[in-house]
């Protein structure tokens, strides 16, 4: 049967060139991230040095293929950079995310020529890239977006506002989805590049947030902004296909950030557990303490196994992507978010406290479960298929 094939069991091991990967990360975001994790959460100023330097490490856009001037990372390379980034710093984390999230819209559909002129600023670190699908009133339900374009000569004029748009006002780049058939619903919905500086593109006040402080989100908004007509990605009507099979690959991103969020909080609260003190011992000694740690470090592994696998099929574009990207995306962040309650529960009055970073993990879990679509969608789009294949 051939079951005797694989004698060095490699097949769960990430590959060599993987973990090399994932420690040079881990060091760098030791060695430059982690000292201003507390600082950038409660300044809630962008990073700029700390994006500098993952430039300098090439981590900013591990995505973008060697064509075009960068790293050529592979689905998995750009999870396990994201994971071990936001082990210290869920806003640094995201700034790969947000990058990998507004590209891959071009890299799915637009042609060479959009490529050749977007990706290399990217690879370089030169210019940011956003992904702008939402709005104050269609948010779950993407497709009701009322942002129009309309063709004008050899332009597309935009009216309208996205919101949420991660870096906002950071990003040179912004893949806007607007309506170009009203007529057409979700096909009638087409991709667009904006850049910062067209007329009639403006940026709304950043939105005061609960966590991922040093990220910033604010709206962007459209009055008659007018762009040339070659800033179509792909064809009309082809912009709500792309915004969600974009989504199948970098939900499982949001996975990776999340694993690194809760894999954080868990280290703080080991350490914690085994120093304090009470009742003249360790707390670490209390069985209720070490059935609260062993959940979390289980639900960890569990969370990590299944957003490797979904990068693994981002990677080849396996036919059941859209299921496990939803499903890393969905299972980790809950994970996440029970991990980093149960590390500010083990740190008791200490955790609730910002001389620790187990709050701030708490709050930074609480987006994942939000953004690149709720949970609850997560579950829907999960149901959608699993029922479809019945059929
Ligand atoms: N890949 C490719 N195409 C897809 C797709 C996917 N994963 N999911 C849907 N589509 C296509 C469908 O095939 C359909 O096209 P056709 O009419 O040509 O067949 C079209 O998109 C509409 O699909 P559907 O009817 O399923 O869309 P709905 O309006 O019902 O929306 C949900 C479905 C709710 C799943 C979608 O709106 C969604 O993901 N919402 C959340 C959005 C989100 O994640 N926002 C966060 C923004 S980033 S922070």
């Amino acid at each position: 049967m051939g079951l005797a094939a694989n004698p060095d069991f490699t097949l769960f091991a990430l590959p060599e060139e993987h973990q090399a990967l994932r420690e040079a990360v881990a060091q760098f975001a030791d060695e430059k991230v982690a000292p201003r994790a507390a600082d950038i959460d409660e300044t809630g100023i962008f990073p700029r040095d700390v994006y500098d330097a993952l430039v300098a490490a090439d981590f900013h856009a591990i995505h973008i293929p060697e064509e075009f001037g960068g790293q050529g990372g592979d689905a998995l390379a750009a999870c396990l950079v994201i994971e071990e980034l936001s082990r210290v710093c869920a806003s640094t984390g995201l700034l790969p995310a947000v990058n990998k999230l507004g590209t891959l819209p071009l890299m799915i559909a637009a042609d060479d020529d959009l490529l050749q002129r977007y990706l290399p600023q990217v690879a370089s670190g030169e210019a940011m890239f956003s992904y702008a699908l939402s709005e104050r009133e269609a948010g779950s339900d993407a497709a009701s977006m009322t942002t129009r374009a309309v063709a004008d000569g050899d332009a597309w004029v935009l009216n309208g506002q996205k919101s949420w748009i991660s870096n906002a006002g950071e990003s040179t780049y912004y893949t806007v989805m607007a309506v170009t058939d009203p007529s057409a619903g979700p096909r009638g919905i087409s991709a667009f590049v904006v850049h910062a500086d067209d007329e009639g593109f403006a940026l709304g006040t950043p939105e005061r947030k609960l966590g991922i402080h040093g990220s910033p989100t604010r709206e962007i908004l459209f009055d008659n902004c007018r762009i040339p007509a070659n800033r179509i990605v792909g064809e009309p009507g082809t912009g709500f296909k792309t915004a969600m099979s974009t989504l199948d690959h970098t939900r499982i991103t949001i996975g990776a950030q999340a694993l690194g969020i809760a894999q954080g909080a868990l280290n703080v609260a080991t350490a914690y557990a085994k120093d304090r003190q009470q009742f003249g011992k360790s707390i670490s000694s209390f069985q209720a303490i070490q059935f609260m740690l062993a959940d979390m470090a289980m639900k960890i592994e569990a969370a990590r196994q299944l957003v490797y696998a979904a990068a693994a099929k981002s990677e080849r574009g396996d036919a059941d992507l859209t299921f496990f990207g939803a499903a890393a995306k969905c299972f980790a962040s809950d994970v996440a978010m029970e991990v980093t309650t149960d590390a500010v529960q083990v740190l008791g009055g200490a955790g609730y406290t910002r001389d620790w970073p187990v709050e701030r993990y708490m709050r930074d879990a609480k987006i994942t479960q939000i953004y690149e679509g709720t949970n609850q969608v997560q579950r829907i789009v999960m149901a959608k298929q699993l029922l479809s294949r019945m059929n």
